[in-house]
């Protein structure tokens, strides 16, 4: 059986730090979507880590880590992780396999990227800028290159008719880029040379036969439910399906393998990038949760922006991908606050729902709020639920209430062992 692990927000729930945690209850982490605008951060025996498109099993001895078919690859990118991870001689050469299938980011895509966003001005999506929107682009449209086509003598050729194509697109939107096409390529010659000192596979072949042998596979989602291309907040959003059923496109798993669904949430929401987000405070407890909380893009260093949880939102992921169990991340963030808030329906256009409308950006939604007693305790040093404070338990009842499904995991900081089973 398979289990799956999703953010359900928008991005930066702690992924990284839960698959992490639960690795040595996996013999594979697979990811399945999204390609290096993903940034899962670990922190253990005082190091932080910040790895982008390879799966966060990477650190655990006996995990098997596989990039899957839905996952987008920038070899440069991909190289620079794998040199970091030679620095703490971590052997990825046996731990890592990638589907031959996963689509690769080409330096074009990632100045399409920029050209696409400058395009747009004011109205600009706030992409990471690695080029992830015209790689899925070329893939749905059957123009992209992939993995395996490296393991053909002619990729070259493939190569340079797809980036000449690009250039001519990148004249095509008229905005100023400068870059040296020549430069990044030998770059980009370099990381395919890396890439392919690797395994590559047929991962959903794998996946079979994975499962057939009883293998525990669990797959690590990247950015959000609400990022979703489908079922995000359109066009604000990455280029993939990042909830559950991104899982079986992304790696072959059929649905009825789909064992438990795990939901990752902050005790409170971020988003970084544009597009609308109800709950947004331009206050000082919204300056408070972002220092607090460190809250920085872990690729592009951005500043992500803060505000109270949204269970709107929440209920609506929970539906979509089917989750049964929640684990809420940061809940030491919250340490200090006198009262916390949580949005439990919108007013939208004069009317209270509790469902999520196809717009909801401020000028038709506003949050109407439920307040609940903050806790002062310093929950960082705490490892077990009955030191939790009674604020902080009626606050998680309250969630498991509202949403129906039970929070089995409280984070209480970055590091491995800062996390509270229940
Ligand atoms: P893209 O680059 O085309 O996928 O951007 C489209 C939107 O998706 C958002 N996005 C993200 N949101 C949160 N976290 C992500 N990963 C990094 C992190 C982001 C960073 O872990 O912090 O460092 O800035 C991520 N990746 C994509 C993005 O902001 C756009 O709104
Ligand atoms: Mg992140």
């Amino acid at each position: 059986m398979v289990d799956l692990l999703l953010g359900l927000q928008w991005g930066d729930e702690g992924k990284g730090k839960i698959v992490d945690v639960l690795t040595k209850e996996y013999d594979i982490i697979a990811r399945f979507q999204g390609g290096p605008n993903a940034g899962h951060t670990l922190e253990f025996d005082g190091i932080k880590h910040v790895l982008h498109t390879i799966p966060s099993g990477i650190f655990h001895k006996n995990a098997i880590n596989i990039v899957g078919n839905g996952v987008v690859i920038d070899p440069v990118i991909f190289k620079k992780e794998l040199d970091n991870l030679g620095k703490f001689n971590i052997d990825f050469v046996s731990k890592l396999l990638i589907s031959r299938k996963a689509h690769l980011i080409l330096p074009t895509h990632r100045l399409l990227d920029a050209a696409s966003e400058a395009s747009k001005g004011k109205a600009k999506i706030g992409s990471t800028l690695k080029g992830i929107g015209p790689t899925y682009m070329d893939k749905t449209g059957r123009n992209g290159m992939r993995v395996g086509d490296l393991e053909f003598d002619d990729w070259k050729t493939k190569y340079r008719a797809l980036a000449d194509k690009h250039e001519a697109m990148i004249d095509f939107y008229d905005v100023e880029i400068e870059y040296n096409l020549a430069e990044l390529e030998a770059e980009f010659c370099v990381g395919v040379e890396a890439l392919k000192k690797l395994t590559f596979i047929d991962s959903e072949e794998y996946i079979f036969k994975a499962q057939a042998e009883g293998k525990k596979i669990l797959a690590e989602g990247a950015q959000g439910s609400l990022l979703d291309i489908d079922f995000g907040t359109y066009p604000y959003v990455t280029s993939s399906n990042t909830t559950a059923a991104g899982a079986c496109t992304g790696l072959g798993v059929a649905p009825n393998k789909i064992e438990r669904v795990l939901g990752i949430f902050k005790a409170y929401t971020t988003r970084v990038g544009s597009g609308p987000f109800p709950t947004e405070l331009f206050d000082e407890d919204g300056a408070t949760m972002g220092r607090v909380g460190n809250e920085f893009g872990a690729t592009t260093g951005r500043p992500r922006r803060c505000g109270w949880l949204d269970l709107v939102a929440l209920k609506y992921a929970v539906q979509i991908n089917g989750v049964t169990e929640l684990m809420m991340m940061k809940a030491d963030v919250l340490s200090g606050f006198k009262t916390i808030k949580v949005c439990t329906a919108y007013d939208y256009k004069g009317e209270k729902i509790q469902h999520l409308p196809y717009n909801i950006e401020s000028e038709y939604v506003t949050p109407v709020y439920t307040e609940m007693k903050g806790w002062a305790k310093d929950l960082t040093k705490l490892t077990k639920s009955d030191e939790l404070p009674p604020a902080l338990n009626d606050y998680i009842s309250f969630l498991e209430e509202q949403l129906q499904v039970p929070i089995k995991i409280v984070s209480v900081g970055p590091d491995r062992l800062q996390t509270i089973h229940r």
